[in-house]
């Protein structure tokens, strides 16, 4: 069996979604970041990075949210998260997989963490820049997802990416200001909402308590018994 290790509204709820929306059986298991449990000996011996998710599978554990889609994708390609080697829109798939994790999933971690990046005079500064890429990124998504949506629609992988991306950018971090306007990227928008009618989101709000819409109109999660945040 799959065994992901999570935290609430973690990157990791992106796999969740994915695993709802391939219906397989999975174990999940709370990474306590309270106590930086990611750091652990254990947790690094089978993520040596250090950072949430890490998907167990029969391959070994994997790391980093594309990587595992991919593997998901591709491993279970009934599920249909998105179009299998050789057939068509492939690469244009792996084409915006990869620009979902390698710029937009990278840059909206460096909004939500200017202190990683300069003293405190400079967070204003680096909040306006790093949501200004974010924004420009969306904007070319949103052309994209207008010009396919069978590419981009649910159980996509790109639509599963993009729903809790959405959510993340227009909630944290919880201090700065609010800059996402979702009103403004109409397909994106419609993608979210659509994803909000899947069993899969249903099985995430029930599991992480995420609220009614969290992808349109989200809000912080709420108490969870054994909450791992
Ligand atoms: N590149 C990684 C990023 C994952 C990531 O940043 N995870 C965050 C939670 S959303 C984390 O584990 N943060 C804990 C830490 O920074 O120690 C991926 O795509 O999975």
């Amino acid at each position: 069996m799959l065994t992901l290790h999570f935290a609430p509204d973690n990157a990791s709820l992106v796999l969740r979604l994915a695993l709802e929306e391939a219906r397989l059986p999975y174990r999940a298991v709370p990474v306590d970041r309270a106590t930086r449990a990611q750091k652990s000996p254990a947790y690094l011996a089978l993520n040596p990075v250090g950072l949430i998710p890490t998907l167990e599978t029969p391959d070994g554990p994997i790391a980093e949210t594309g990587a595992c889609l991919l593997w998901l994708c591709d491993t279970y390609p009934g599920a249909r998260l998105g179009p299998a080697v050789g057939e068509a829109r492939r690469g244009a798939f792996l084409r915006w997989l990869f620009y979902l994790s390698n710029t937009v999933h990278s840059d909206l971690i460096r909004v939500f963490h200017p202190e990683r990046y300069g003293p405190e005079e400079t967070f204003g500064l680096h909040h306006r820049i790093m949501a200004g890429h974010v924004s420009e990124q969306l904007a070319i998504l949103d052309a994209a997802a207008r010009a396919e949506p069978a590419l981009f629609a649910p159980p996509s992988a790109l639509a599963l990416y993009l729903g809790p991306l959405l959510r993340w950018a227009a909630l944290y971090p919880v201090a700065a200001d609010r800059w996402l306007r979702l009103g403004d990227y109409r397909t994106l928008q419609a993608l979210c909402r659509s994803l909000e009618e899947r069993e899969s989101t249903k099985a995430a709000i029930l599991a992480e308590a995420l609220g009614d819409r969290p992808f349109t109109a989200p809000r912080l999660p709420g108490p969870l018994a054994g909450s791992a945040t």
